[in-house]
């Protein structure tokens, strides 16, 4: 699949700070020292409906992440898949009297001018899961051969107790998991499965439901984690740095996705550092597709609010935590990109250096956005109260607002 255009980021002067950043499978803060190629993997959504705030604000955190490494002067491999045949696609696809292909592909290419309007960095591999599936295949043969994986009624499972180093993503007991697998698309209460966590490689093909050919396992269709972590080996390959996604993906997603990759290699960790983005709620509940309660990026666009207005109130709440979308916090973000506008039109402005600094010192500390948010603020006062003399400083903080911040001022 194509992704989507890149904006520019600008370079900086000097070299950004190496990013610390808390780690869900650790439960405490990494220091992440990638080679001079970060490889980084992150779980796109599923497109049967359009981008919601919870959706920016999880691909905002994963793009700031991509930015401090930009700034420490390293390349990018940056992996996203589009998870276009599931079970909730297949049902909305029904729901709505739509063919499941079609629906697919106006909500990915809806999610492609969300994701340019608010200058997220495209992936260099975007990855439908349909088109994954002659990848996905052997994966899930080696796997049974293995002893791994086995079958149930044709369809095939994969067992948890192949990878040592199960629940080491999560570390949550098992009464949690068998809760959330139920939740999140597992099936606990099958009869005939080894463990009650035991997920779906490859489900054998289903009446009415589409189907591939899957050689040795039959006719059928990718189970959703085997998909992702297809598609992370092949274009990244074990111990890549950081598997990212919102926190309503720890488990099972992430979990049996490490374990899948850790079976399959006998390697481990999968991923350097596991990276959870809180859920935005809306309403005092999560935002999701499945409840409605959603605000899309899309409908704010046509409604004409600037897209960076947009990705300011998404970067004045810490990524980690879970918040709740209001009217409110767009109405500051538009007031604060409307200062901090004004403040870098003027010809000349305070020294903008320290500023810099505190940017990256912010970044690096786990993605600390409001302190970000809060230096810039100081630098827009002062430049109102006082201004100042040097010429090159508005210009100095439009790039670096924009290169670390992803903000066009
Ligand atoms: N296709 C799978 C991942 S392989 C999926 O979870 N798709 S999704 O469309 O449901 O979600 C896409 C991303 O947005 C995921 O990282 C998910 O954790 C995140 N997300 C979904 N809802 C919210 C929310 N309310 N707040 C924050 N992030 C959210
Ligand atoms: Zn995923």
């Amino acid at each position: 699949m194509h992704a989507w255009p890149a904006s520019e980021v600008p370079a900086l002067p000097g070299k950004g700070r190496d990013l610390r950043i808390h780690d869900t499978a650790t439960g405490g803060r990494v220091t992440l020292a990638p080679g001079p190629v970060a490889r980084i993997y992150v779980c796109g959504i599923t497109p049967y409906d359009a981008t919601h705030m919870g959706h920016a604000a999880t691909y905002n955190a994963f793009d700031l992440v991509q930015r401090v490494w930009l700034d420490t002067k390293r390349q990018v491999h940056y992996v996203q898949n589009v998870t276009d045949v599931d079970d909730p696609l297949l049902e909305r696809a029904i729901r709505d009297g739509v063919d499941w292909v079609g629906l697919a592909e106006r909500e990915t290419a809806l999610f492609r001018e969300d994701m340019t309007a608010l200058r997220m960095l495209p992936p260099q591999h975007y990855i439908g899961a349909v088109e994954a599936i002659p990848g996905i295949v052997p994966l899930v043969e080696r796997l049974r051969d293995s002893g791994a994986a086995y079958e149930l009624d044709g369809d095939i499972y994969f067992s948890v107790e192949a990878d040592p180093h199960f629940g080491q993503v999560s570390h949550y007991d098992t009464e949690l998991m068998r809760h959330l697998s139920a939740e999140r698309g597992g099936d606990p209460d099958r009869p005939g499965k080894k463990n009650p966590l035991d997920p779906m490689l490859w489900m054998a093909a289903r009446e009415g439901e589409p189907s591939w050919d899957g050689g040795s396992l039959g006719a059928g269709r990718p189970g959703w984690h085997i998909e992702c972590v297809a598609i992370a080996l092949d274009h990244l390959g074990m111990g890549f740095d950081v598997q990212g996604g919102g926190s309503d993906l720890i488990f099972p997603h992430h979990e049996m996705g490490a374990s899948h990759a850790q079976a399959l290699t006998g390697e481990f960790p999968m991923a350097k550092a596991y990276v959870h983005a809180g859920m935005v709620a809306l309403h005092g509940e999560k935002m999701s597709k499945s409840k409605g309660n959603l605000v899309f990026v899309s409908k704010l666009r046509r409604d004409g609010v600037d897209p960076a207005a947009i990705r300011l109130a998404l970067l004045s709440h810490r990524y980690r935590d879970d918040w709740e979308w209001t009217d409110q916090v767009l109405e500051t973000a538009v007031e604060r990109l409307g200062r901090w506008r004004a403040a870098v039109s003027r010809p000349d402005g305070p020294s903008a250096d320290a500023l810099v600094e505190e940017l990256r010192e912010a970044l690096s500390d786990d993605l600390d956005t409001p302190t970000a948010l809060a230096a810039v603020d100081r630098w827009a006062e002062l430049q109102t109260a006082e201004g100042g003399e040097d010429e090159s400083a508005p210009g100095l903080v439009s790039r670096a607002v924009d290169a670390l911040l992803g903000v066009a001022l």
